[in-house]
Parts: structure tokens; C-alpha cells; sequence
């Protein structure tokens, strides 16, 4: 009966994979550079600017790690879905050759198609922690002077368990993950103005004087295990606004696993503007569709899908106003664990 209720359908077929030899498919994304005075995507701002916004803002990703005081039950486990390149997720798919669980598989090649990306297999665990590219995208603010820098990351599972009437049951997980934060700024003197984080369809709102900040001008976000939702700080909450006794599904984003400093070492790829893309991304930004097969229904109501892109999104250049971020936390009775390091 439970599992009549909450259920998987227009789940798109697994692909059949078999142990695989051969090489895996070599991709560079690097983005050209960024010409000083020049504004190839047309907003307004210059585009050397932009990156150098998206550097100084870059933010210190925390991912989950085991609790060694068991808090957040039986979410209480490391993150192990990371982020991944897009044009590796994307020559993956079109050579039908994915590396899952350390080994290499060979399958039918899959399809980036006007509807839906189709044709690859679940649990894929996306590059090694700190080795994707951030996807950036900056854009000037109403106020002159301002400018919001967005933050995305492709992931390509979102894997999640939640405890429905006392029974665990795997639910919400899917092929194709999209989530990102934004923030307000200031650009010269270059100053945080505020925070906007994503996850489960919410937007939290954080002003700049309560953003945790490493360096004055990187602010962290944390992401919850499995589910990738962003927190601004390290907090157990739950993820639905139920009684844990009837959905028990928390979201665990304790910043005591991998951290990610993206200013540093990592490879930001300005998208440009929907209507202007950028050489690297131009071929995927505009697609709306989502980035996956799969469904996730409680009763008749579709809780969980693979989900789009960027531009898909309604929060694309479109920060706030949302809920403020203390509000949310004393109404769900999140928990702010501290990460310790
Ligand atoms: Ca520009
Ligand atoms: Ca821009």
C-alpha cells in the first residue's frame, strides 16, 4: 500500500552496461579567455569584469561527511555524488561509455534531444571532489554598481532514502541535478551584499552581515548529502515541510566532508547570457528540457524529476526575493551543527 503511494514512474528504461576496455572519451572545456572592454554575451557588463567578479565571489563548498555524534539519523553517511563536467557528462553519453563505481562500462550510446537527455545509467558519481568546472553566470543588479553572481553545478545523480510511516524507502532520486546559489554584490570596492540559497523549489535569503565568509568576499555553502540542496550554514533540517513522524527525510548538510574552495584551482565557465551563451556552453544552455528520464510521484502529485537546466529554471537572473533564512530554520527546527573545521 505504502509503496502503491510513493512511487517511481516515466522512470526511463536502464541502459544495459557491460564491462568496457577501451579508453574513455577526452574532453576539454576550456573556456576562451575573456577580453578586457569587450561584451560578447550583451549585458552590459565587461566581460573581464564579470570573471573577475565570479572569482572574488567564488564560494567554499562544504560537503556532508559522517557525524561522528550520528546526527541526522539515518542520513548520517558521506556525500558521495559530486559534480561533473558537463562536456565529459556530454561525451560520455553520446560514446555510451561511463566510469561508475571505479570501472568502465560500454552501453548504447544516449541522446541530448529537444525533450529530455535520455539513454544513461543512475549512480553516476560525477568527477572526483574539487575536479569539475563551476558554471558561473553575472549579470548587473538594478542598482548601479551592483551585480549578482549565480554559481551552478551539474550533477549527474541525486540519490535519497526517506523514512515514510517507519518504513525506509529509496524516493526523490534521479538522473540529472541542477542546483546553484547566487549572490548580491558590490563591485567596487568589492563587497558581499547578500545570499540566495537553493534547493527542494525554495529560495532562503540571507543578508551579507549573516553570510558565513572565508577571506571577506568567499561565503560558504553547504550541500545536503545525496539531495544537493544549498545551505548557508552547516545545519540538519528537514527537507519537507511534514512531521518527521510521517515523511522522515532530513537534509544533512554538515560541511564535515570534502571542501571545495572554487576560487582556487578550479575552472569557473562564465555561461554568458541565454540569448548570448559563451563559446563552451552554447551548444546546452538554451535547452530546457530536463536532464534526465525520471519521476517521482507521492500519490498523484509529482515530488521528484530529473530536473533542467540553468536557463530552464525560474531563478535564473532572477534572485529573491525568497524566505529569510532564520524563518525557514525555526520553522522547519533545523539544527545548526557547526562543521568544526
Ligand atoms: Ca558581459
Ligand atoms: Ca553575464
Amino acid at each position: 500500500m505504502l509503496l502503491c503511494f510513493v512511487h517511481c514512474t516515466q522512470r526511463g528504461a536502464e541502459p544495459v552496461l557491460a564491462p568496457h576496455e577501451g579508453a574513455a572519451p577526452v574532453v576539454s572545456e576550456a573556456p576562451p579567455p575573456m577580453e578586457a572592454g569587450a561584451d560578447r554575451d550583451g549585458d552590459g557588463l565587461d566581460d573581464a569584469q564579470e570573471a573577475a567578479l565570479a572569482r572574488r565571489f567564488a564560494p567554499s563548498v562544504r560537503f556532508a561527511g559522517v557525524d561522528p555524534q550520528g546526527r541526522g539519523g539515518q542520513h548520517n553517511v558521506a556525500e558521495r555524488y559530486f559534480p561533473m563536467s558537463v562536456a565529459r557528462f556530454l561525451a560520455q553519453l553520446e560514446a555510451g561509455v561511463y566510469e561508475r563505481e571505479g570501472q568502465r562500462w560500454l552501453t548504447e550510446p544516449g541522446s541530448f534531444s529537444d525533450e529530455r537527455v535520455v539513454g544513461y545509467p543512475s549512480f553516476l558519481k560525477g568527477d572526483p571532489p574539487r575536479a569539475a568546472p563551476v558554471y558561473v553566470h553575472v549579470y548587473p543588479g538594478e542598482e548601479s554598481g551592483t551585480a549578482f553572481c549565480e554559481y551552478w553545478l551539474f550533477y549527474p545523480y541525486d540519490v535519497a532514502e526517506a523514512r515514510f510511516l517507519g518504513v525506509d524507502i529509496p524516493y526523490g532520486g534521479h538522473r540529472g541535478d541542477w542546483e546553484h546559489a547566487a549572490f548580491k554584490v558590490q563591485i567596487n570596492p568589492p563587497r558581499l551584499l547578500g545570499g540566495y540559497f537553493y534547493g527542494h523549489d525554495k529560495c532562503l535569503v540571507v543578508a551579507a552581515e549573516d553570510l558565513e565568509r572565508i577571506e571577506d568576499t568567499h561565503p560558504a555553502v553547504y550541500v545536503s548529502q545525496g539531495k544537493h540542496a544549498s545551505y548557508p550554514n552547516a545545519v540538519v533540517i528537514a527537507s519537507v515541510g511534514l512531521p518527521q513522524a510521517i515523511v522522515g527525510h532530513l537534509d544533512v548538510a554538515n560541511g564535515l566532508g570534502e571542501r571545495w574552495d572554487t576560487w582556487r584551482d578550479t575552472a569557473l565557465i562564465d555561461l554568458g547570457e541565454r540569448e548570448q551563451p559563451r563559446d563552451p556552453v552554447a551548444r546546452w544552455l538554451g535547452f530546457q528540457g530536463p536532464w534526465g528520464p525520471d519521476g517521482v510521484w507521492l500519490g498523484s502529485i509529482e515530488i521528484g524529476t530529473s530536473a533542467t537546466g540553468p536557463t530552464a529554471k525560474r531563478e535564473w537572473r532572477n534572485n529573491g526575493p525568497g524566505t529569510p533564512w532564520r524563518e525557514h530554520l525555526a520553522s522547519r527546527g533545523g539544527v545548526l551543527v557547526g562543521a568544526g573545521r
